[in-house]
């Protein structure tokens, strides 16, 4: 597969290799290239049903990464919590189908991670301007913590933190670009981690913006 694509990695020296953070988390270094253009398509076709929007957190603050979702159920913030609900509260209507090809490839992600039959029921699609972050957090309002997470970097490069099981522990800093996936299970699936401000750029194919889609198995 990497020699047919020669070209699409020109840009992307670790494309095709991966790379294990601990048990459970794996880097999948531009699994995702080949399928951006596929990929930014169906984030605009989602957003033109259930439109970006900074998401108020419980503690009143307003986030600086906007967030959208497709699949059965759609994960949001306001006054009285975070939740998973089937339908969009900004529309009033059930959240956008998740396309064939975000389940293809989340389910590919996840078997080359060592977790067979992935299926995910939401996908979370953040979006970041430049200077937007999300700060240390764990992912714990899915029912089923059994199952992993998967997530798809598109446009402006990241510095992830990954850290332990406490959010105390040290973080170790883990670059993702364009094309870059990760998948988190098993023993690293409560992990807390997060993203540091997005830095200055211009993306040929998204702009000064990152996109970021996590899959999960809500319910
Ligand atoms: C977690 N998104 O939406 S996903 C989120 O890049 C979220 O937008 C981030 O955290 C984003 O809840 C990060 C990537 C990721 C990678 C490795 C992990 C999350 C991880 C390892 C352990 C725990
Ligand atoms: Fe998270």
């Amino acid at each position: 597969m990497r020699g047919a694509n020669l070209a699409l990695f020109d840009d992307t020296p670790l494309a095709g290799t991966r790379e294990q953070l601990a048990p459970g988390a794996w880097v999948l270094h531009g699994l995702a290239l080949e399928h951006a253009d596929a990929l930014l398509r169906e984030i605009e076709s989602i957003a033109a049903r259930s439109p970006f929007r900074h998401l108020v957190t419980p503690g009143g603050k307003t986030m600086s990464v906007a967030m959208t979702n497709c699949g059965a159920v759609g994960w949001f913030s306001d006054r009285r919590g975070y939740r998973y609900a089937a339908i969009d509260p900004t529309t009033g209507k059930r959240w956008p189908l998740m396309p064939e090809a975000f389940f293809r490839l989340a389910r590919e992600a996840a078997r080359a991670a060592g977790f067979d039959e992935y299926a995910p029921d939401v996908c979370l699609i953040n979006r970041y301007e430049v200077g937007a972050r999300l700060t240390l957090h764990q992912d714990q309002d899915e029912r089923d913590r059994r199952a992993p997470i998967v997530s798809v970097s598109l446009g402006l490069p990241a510095t992830f933190l990954f850290g332990g099981l406490a959010r105390s522990k040290p973080q170790r800093r883990v670059p993702l670009v364009h094309g870059d996936v990760v998948a988190w299970g098993g023993p690293s699936r409560m992990r807390y981690h997060g993203v540091l401000p997005i830095k200055e750029g211009e993306h040929p194919q998204t702009g000064a913006r990152r996109y970021n889609l996590t899959f999960r198995v809500a319910r």
